[in-house]
C-alpha cells in the first residue's frame, strides 16, 4: 500500500470514529466540571481558610524558586520572578507556597546546605524582595511557608568555619567533634550510603572528627549545646516576626543522637515540642514534617496539639506508583490506614505525589495521564492537606541534565509558555527545560480543555470551599477487589463516597458497610455503586474513579 493510500484510509476510517467520538459525548450529556468555583464556594473557602485552622482546607504548592521564574535575565528565578507569578497560582487555587531554601548557601545540596539563617541567597533577590513577595501573597490570600533546614548548616556557615578552626572559639561546640571517626553516644552512621561511607571527616586544625549524617559539606549542629536551642529557636522567630506562615521543616526526626538511636529520640520530641511553643506565640501558623517513611507521619504529632500541625506521608506520596504497576491498591490502604488508626485527634495528613527529592509523577505514573490523574485524585480526596509540586500541575517530565545530582530531574524550570524560552527567563536557564516543554507548558494546557492543567484546575474547584475534603471524617473500605480503592468522607450533613480504579480495564466489586447513607448522584468522574442490605456494589470504567454524593437528595 502506498503513503496515499494509506493516508487516504486513514481519512476513512478516523472520520466515522470521530463522529461516534462526538455522539458518545452527546450522549454521556455532562458538560465538563466548571475550572473555576462559584462566588459562593470561594465565600466558604474564604471562610476555612481563615483562622487557626486554615492549613487543614487549604492546598499547598512547592516551589523551587530557582526555577520558577526568572525577573532579571540571569537564568535564575529569583523571588521578584515569583512574585509576578502569584496570580497564576492564585487562580489555579492555591492557598499556600512552600518555598524550597532561599538563604545564602554554597549550593552543594540544592540550598539544603545553609551558610547563613537569616539573610537571603543573593541569586534570589535581598530581604527587600523577600518582605515584597509576603506582602503581595498575603494580598492574594496565598500563605507562605518556609524550608528550615536545622539538623546541619552547610560547612561555609561562618559558625562551621569557626568550630572548625579550633576547639576553644565561640562556636567549638556547636557541632559534634570527637577524637576518633566514632562516638559511644551517636549510635549511627550517614543517612544512607549515597551520602559517603563515614558520619566522620577529620578537621586538621582541631586534630578531630566532626560528625555528619550527610554529605561531609553538611555538619550536624551540636544540639545538646543549649546555645544551638536558643539560636535555632530564636530564628524561627526572626522569621516569623516577618510574617511567614510556617515551616516545612527538613529531617527533623534527626536533630539529636544517642546511643541507641538517632530518630526522633525524646531529647528530638522535646526540641519539637520548643519549636511548637514558640509557633504557637503568633497566631494562625502552621509547620509540616519531612517524615521518616519507615517510622511514619504518627511519632511527629505528639498529642496531637503539641508538637507538628502536620506531616508527610510518604508511603503514599512516593510509593504511589507501584499501585499502578502492580494494579493493586493494597499499598495505598497499608498508607492511608494509620490516618484512621493510628493518629491523635487533631492531626492532619499532608499528602503529595511528587516533590523535589524523586522522579516527576509523570514518570512515577509510567507516562499515563490517567494514573496521575487518580494518584492527585486520592491526594485530595483522602484525609490531608495536599500539597502539588510546581510544574506537576503541567505534568512536567523529567530532566535529563543534571547540575547537582539526580533528584535535579524533578527540578527544570517552569515552562509557561511554547516559545523556546517559554517566558522563564530571557538568558539561558541554570538547568535546561525537560523535554516536551513546547506542549507541557502554561500557556498551551490553559487553552487545551483535555489538558492536566485543566484536570488540576477542575479537581482544586471541585474541593473548594467544601470543609468535607479538609477535615471531615474518613472510613476506608474494603473490597473483594483489590483494583479498586473505596473512602467515605463524612463531615456534618455532607458525606461522599470516593471511588478509585488501579487498572486500565473496567472493574467492580462490592464490601461490606454499616449505617452508609443512601448512595446519590455522580459528581465527580464516572461510575455506579449501590446498597443492598450491608453490601456496597461498585463499578467503574478502565482508568475511572467516580465520587457518589452520600444522603437524602
Ligand atoms: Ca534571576
Ligand atoms: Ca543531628
Amino acid at each position: 500500500m502506498g503513503l496515499s493510500q494509506l493516508a487516504r484510509l486513514v481519512k476513512v476510517l478516523t472520520l466515522p470514529v470521530i463522529a461516534l467520538a462526538m455522539i458518545l459525548v452527546n450522549c454521556s450529556g455532562a458538560p465538563p466540571p466548571p475550572t473555576h468555583p462559584t462566588p459562593e464556594q470561594q465565600a466558604s473557602a474564604d471562610q476555612l481558610l481563615t483562622g487557626p485552622d486554615w492549613y487543614r482546607h487549604a492546598v499547598f504548592y512547592e516551589v523551587n524558586t530557582r526555577s520558577f521564574s526568572d525577573s532579571n535575565g540571569d537564568g535564575i528565578g529569583d523571588l521578584a520572578g515569583l512574585t509576578s507569578r502569584l496570580d497564576y497560582l492564585k487562580d489555579l487555587g492555591i492557598d499556600a507556597i512552600w518555598m524550597m531554601p532561599i538563604m545564602p548557601t554554597p549550593f552543594f545540596d540544592s540550598g539544603y546546605d545553609i551558610a547563613d539563617y537569616r539573610t537571603i541567597n543573593p541569586d534570589y533577590g535581598d530581604m527587600a524582595a523577600f518582605d515584597a513577595l509576603v506582602a503581595a501573597a498575603h494580598q492574594r490570600k496565598i500563605r507562605v511557608m518556609m524550608d528550615l533546614v536545622l539538623n546541619h548548616t552547610s560547612s561555609e556557615h561562618a559558625w562551621f568555619k569557626d568550630s572548625s578552626s579550633s576547639a576553644t572559639g565561640t562556636y567549638a561546640d556547636w557541632y559534634v567533634w570527637s577524637d576518633t571517626p566514632s562516638r559511644a553516644d551517636v549510635g549511627c552512621g550517614t543517612y544512607s550510603p549515597q551520602f559517603g561511607d563515614s558520619a566522620w571527616t577529620f578537621v586538621p586544625a582541631r586534630n578531630q572528627y566532626y560528625f555528619h549524617r550527610f554529605y561531609p559539606q553538611q555538619p550536624d549542629l551540636n544540639y545538646r549545646n543549649p546555645a544551638v536551642v536558643a539560636e535555632t529557636l530564636d530564628t524561627v522567630k526572626f522569621w516569623l516576626g516577618k510574617g511567614v506562615d510556617g515551616f516545612r521543616c527538613d529531617v527533623i526526626g534527626l536533630l539529636f543522637e544517642s546511643a541507641t538511636g538517632c530518630d526522633m529520640i525524646p531529647e528530638t520530641v522535646d526540641y519539637i515540642k520548643q519549636l511548637r511553643a514558640v509557633l504557637d506565640q503568633f497566631p494562625d501558623r502552621a509547620m509540616v514534617a519531612e517524615t521518616d517513611i519507615g517510622l511514619g507521619p504518627a511519632p511527629y504529632f505528639g498529642s496531637g496539639t503539641d508538637m507538628f500541625h502536620m506531616a508527610f506521608n510518604f508511603h503514599y506520596g512516593y510509593l504511589w506508583g507501584l499501585a499502578f504497576l502492580g494494579q493493586n491498591a493494597t499499598n495505598v490502604y497499608s498508607a492511608l490506614g494509620p490516618v484512621v488508626t493510628d493518629y491523635p485527634p487533631g492531626a492532619q495528613d499532608a499528602s503529595l505525589i511528587g516533590s523535589h527529592d524523586v522522579a516527576r509523577a509523570w514518570s512515577h505514573a509510567s507516562q499515563l495521564a490517567w494514573r496521575q490523574q487518580r494518584a492527585v485524585e486520592i491526594s485530595m480526596f483522602t484525609k490531608a492537606t495536599p500539597f502539588v509540586y510546581y510544574g506537576d500541575e503541567l505534568s512536567v517530565r523529567d530532566g535529563t541534565t543534571f547540575v547537582v545530582d539526580s533528584r535535579d530531574s524533578a527540578r527544570t524550570p517552569m515552562p509557561w509558555t511554547p516559545s523556546p524560552g517559554h517566558d522563564f527567563s530571557t538568558a539561558t536557564p541554570w538547568i535546561p527545560f525537560s523535554d516536551g516543554a513546547d506542549q507541557t507548558n502554561v500557556q498551551t494546557e490553559d487553552a487545551d480543555p483535555s489538558s492536566m492543567l485543566t484536570f488540576y484546575r477542575q479537581l482544586l474547584t471541585f474541593r473548594r470551599g467544601h470543609a468535607v475534603w479538609g477535615t471531615g471524617d474518613m472510613s476506608l473500605i474494603t473490597l473483594d477487589n483489590p483494583t479498586l480503592l473505596a473512602l467515605v468522607r463524612q463531615v456534618a450533613q455532607e458525606a461522599y463516597l470516593v471511588v478509585e480504579s488501579f487498572s486500565e480495564d473496567p472493574q467492580q466489586a462490592t464490601g461490606q458497610v454499616t449505617n452508609l447513607p443512601a448512595v446519590g448522584p455522580v459528581v465527580w468522574g464516572n461510575g455506579q455503586a449501590s446498597i443492598d442490605g450491608t453490601n456496597l456494589h461498585v463499578q467503574l470504567p478502565g482508568a475511572g474513579s467516580a465520587v457518589f454524593k452520600l444522603g437524602a437528595p
